[in-house]
């Protein structure tokens, strides 16, 4: 008898479930690689804390927007960041962490295997900044001095000059929002301390020169050619 509760019970909701009309839902991207495939610098429980729960709450919390926000059903993520404006700030802050995220575990790489900047994106980033260290030195102060939660990042802009940013909260400089820094992300460095406190608690600079190791040039030379 209980069984045929049950099964009954099942059937109505998946005819419940079927009823329903269906969203385009964004959806979480899996990591490209191991979870420990970053260590020494990014260690295998922050990484899977990361990824499933906090980047994952995003994507979650984002769906849950869209019956509220029906346009977010017809937009790709890439989209939406340049019409952020229109949307709560609940689409903001995940919005905006589903993107950043997103960005963040394909320009990272296990060390060793993340290439080199390429001919033409070094002849940019000399151009911009002076050399490859100099570029480095100045993104490294800005993912530093960014107070509380946010992003360090490498941008492509409109005149086609490289520069650094760095933004608060899940902001990103494809935002149409007043105090963003437009351009191209060439390369995005998550600042939270979500990202670093289980290895390294209270020491940012650290985390931020042991993450240079895993940057994934190749996607970042991808990038810089797309935005070029
Ligand atoms: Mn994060």
């Amino acid at each position: 008898m209980l069984r045929v509760l049950c099964s009954a019970a099942t059937a109505v909701v998946l005819l419940l479930a079927a009823a329903l009309p269906v969203w385009a839902e964004f959806v979480l991207p899996p990591l490209p690689y191991a979870p420990e495939a970053l260590e020494p610098a990014i260690d295998a429980t922050t990484m899977t804390i990361h990824h499933d729960r906090h980047h994952g709450a995003y994507v979650a919390n984002l769906n849950g927007q869209i019956k509220a926000n029906p346009p977010l059903a017809k937009l790709s993520l890439d989209a939406l960041q340049g019409q952020i404006s229109r949307f709560p700030v609940a689409v903001r802050n995940n919005g905006g962490g589903h993107w950043n995220h997103s960005q963040f575990w394909a320009v990272m790489a296990p060390p060793g295997q993340g290439g080199e900047p390429s001919p033409e994106l070094l002849s940019a980033i000399n151009a911009s900044f002076g050399s490859l260290q100099a570029m480095q030195t100045q993104f490294s102060q800005a993912a530093a001095a960014r107070f509380g939660s946010g992003w360090a990042w490498l941008i492509r802009t409109a005149d086609g000059a490289l520069a650094i940013t760095s933004t608060a909260n899940q902001d990103n400089p494809l935002m149409d929002l007043p105090e963003i820094e437009r351009g191209a992300p060439l390369l995005g460095l998550d600042v939270w301390e979500h990202a670093y406190y289980l290895n390294y608690q209270n020491r940012r600079p650290d985390y931020i020169s042991a993450w240079w190791d895993l940057v994934n040039w190749n996607e970042v030379n991808t990038r810089f050619s797309a935005a070029a």
